[in-house]
């Protein structure tokens, strides 16, 4: 089976047989998102354990990441034609970034891509997001939505630095905050006071689409 096949070729960092099955299970009609949730994202997950328990260095880490990229390029498209008919009712701009000191983008670019293609528009701050740079997009933009990303358990608190910044801006009433990312669960998110948390690209689509609703 092409997902398992995929999972297990991505955690032995071996390119091409991921590559094939992909564009097999895409051949097969599986949809992209689920090769992406169901097969790439939980190889991601194992291969953190390896790191963890030291059978896997940031060499493989690195590996893995341009691999998962590269699988993207085959993806995107089918990915954005399914994101589309999700498609907004109400089209909310959104300011997204993964917060400083974090480099990880691999999710937050999935959640950038899902929620532009299902209709919102989406200014991509890229990784290592600083306060001051949030701040500068907020007045800039006027988002309806600023929307965080954290992988590592000691950037996650930096969102609540935003969060506090917003408020003492005046202007944490005019925008919806949502976060996620590995580093961060539901009840985090309501301990920082954001709006709203989602596990994945897909539930983060269904966030914005529930957020826009209690706004409309
Ligand atoms: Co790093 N890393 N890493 N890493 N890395 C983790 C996160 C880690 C869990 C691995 C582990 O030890 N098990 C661990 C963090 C531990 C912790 O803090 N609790 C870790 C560590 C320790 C580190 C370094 C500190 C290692 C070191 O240098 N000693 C270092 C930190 C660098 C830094 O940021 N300052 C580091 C570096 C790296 C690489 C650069 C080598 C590489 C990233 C490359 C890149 O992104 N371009 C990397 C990788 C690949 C990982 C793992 C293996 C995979 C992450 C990934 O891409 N997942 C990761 C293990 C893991 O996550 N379990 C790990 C796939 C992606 C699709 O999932 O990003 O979770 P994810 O996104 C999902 C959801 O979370 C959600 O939707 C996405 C799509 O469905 N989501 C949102 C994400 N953002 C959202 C925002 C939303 C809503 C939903 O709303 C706004």
């Amino acid at each position: 089976m092409s997902l398992e096949e995929a999972r297990e070729c991505l955690v032995n960092l071996e390119k091409d047989c991921v590559l094939r099955n992909v564009k097999a299970a895409l051949d097969e009609g599986i949809p992209a998102s689920k090769i992406i949730l169901d097969s790439l994202s939980k190889a991601m997950e194992e291969i953190g354990r390896l790191y963890e328990s030291g059978d896997y260095f940031i060499a493989e880490l690195i590996e893995a990441a341009s691999i998962f990229k590269e699988a993207m390029r085959i993806l995107e498209p089918k990915l954005r034609e399914e994101a589309s008919r999700m498609k907004a009712v109400k089209r909310a701009r959104i300011v997204i970034g993964t917060v400083k000191g974090d480099v990880h983008d691999i999710g937050k670019t999935l959640v950038a891509i899902m929620l532009q293609a299902a209709g919102h528009e989406v200014i991509d701050l890229g990784v290592d997001v600083s306060v001051e740079k949030f701040i500068e997009a907020v007045e800039k933009y006027k988002p309806d939505i600023v929307g965080m990303s954290a992988l590592l358990t000691t950037t996650a608190r930096y969102m609540k630095t935003v969060i506090d910044e917003l408020t003492r801006r005046g202007l944490r009433s005019r925008v919806k905050v949502i976060v996620g990312g590995a580093a961060t669960t539901p009840e985090f998110a309501k301990e920082i006071g954001a709006d709203g948390w989602a596990p994945n690209a897909i539930e983060a689509v269904k966030l914005v689409e529930k957020l826009m609703e209690v706004q409309a």
